[in-house]
């Protein structure tokens, strides 16, 4: 079949169905899915000044601890893009698809809140979260004080120094999303990979989890990436196509 259209239209059918007859759905989402909404993705993030820099250079504890001013300013330019942008319909469908299946179970690599934003409900946030601040002495989220003597953000609690309450590359993944996301990744009969290079370890072994444990592996990518070969169905298109696409095609049940 060399029609690319009805090469993905045949495979639609197939993923409506393993959603159809699915008790239990994990979905993961990376950067992808909010490109649709105007944030970059996170090969793409470094935009302009920041062009010159690798993500995995200004997201360590390393280049935090060698210059939280310049870390700051990259998680603050962020911040201020993501607070000016929208959920997208990939974001709306996944909200309205865990209202659709008995189970759904949402895994995020993204830090831009915009699932919650768009409904869905109790996110595992697997690489924590852009708009929350975190204090690198108590290590628990924390509000910012009003002082601070250097121009670098303190804890209202105890003045130590904040940090974004992200997790960084070389950071292990923080232990309720990442047992959840385990459990939903070899429990689930259909696992939906959106947006997402499956690179950065260990959330992209999720599918491979669910591969294992014999679950339907539905892939949504413009690209291929390292787990199309793998997946059970690859559909090549923009979450916020394919995804409300995948929704208006789902028998009720
Ligand atoms: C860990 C938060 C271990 C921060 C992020 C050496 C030392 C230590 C660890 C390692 C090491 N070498 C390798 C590792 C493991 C490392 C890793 O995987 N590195 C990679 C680079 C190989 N992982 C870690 O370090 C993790 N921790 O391993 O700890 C440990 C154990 C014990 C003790 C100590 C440590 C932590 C990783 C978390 C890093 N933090 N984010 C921040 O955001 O600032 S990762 C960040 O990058 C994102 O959160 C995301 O997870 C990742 C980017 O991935 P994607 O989301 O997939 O985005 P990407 O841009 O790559 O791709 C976008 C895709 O969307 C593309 O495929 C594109 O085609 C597609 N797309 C585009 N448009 C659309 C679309 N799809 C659909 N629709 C569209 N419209």
């Amino acid at each position: 079949m060399n029609d690319p259209a009805a090469a993905l239209e045949s495979l639609i059918e197939p993923a409506v169905a393993a959603l159809h007859s699915a008790r239990h759905v994990c979905v993961i989402t990376g950067a992808g899915v909010s490109a649709e909404s105007g944030v970059p993705t996170f090969r793409d993030a470094l935009t302009g000044h920041w062009s010159k820099f690798n993500p995995e250079d200004l997201a360590t504890p390393e280049a935090f601890e060698r210059n939280p001013r310049f870390v700051w300013d990259w998680y603050e330019s962020r911040r201020e893009m993501i607070r000016r942008v929208e959920p997208n319909p990939g974001h709306y469908a996944l909200a309205q698809l865990a209202r659709r299946v008995p189970r759904l179970t949402l895994v995020t690599q993204n830090v831009d809140g915009l699932h919650q934003r768009a409904g869905s409900r109790g996110v595992l946030e697997y690489h924590g979260n852009i708009l929350r601040d975190r204090c690198t002495v108590e290590r628990v989220a924390a509000s910012r004080s009003d002082a601070s003597n250097d121009g670098l953000p303190k804890c209202a609690a105890c003045g130590g120094l904040l940090r974004p309450d992200v997790v960084w590359f070389g950071e292990v993944i923080p232990a309720g999303p990442m047992l959840a996301a385990a459990e939903a990744a070899a429990d689930c009969d259909v696992f939906l990979s959106i947006g997402t290079s499956s690179l950065v370890y260990p959330a992209a072994g999720l599918a491979e989890c669910a591969l294992d444990s014999g679950a339907t592996v539905i892939e949504i990518n413009p690209n291929p990436t390292d787990l199309s070969a793998a997946a059970s169905i690859a559909l090549g298109g923009a979450s916020g196509v394919m995804l409300p696409r995948l929704l208006a095609a789902l028998p009720p049940r």
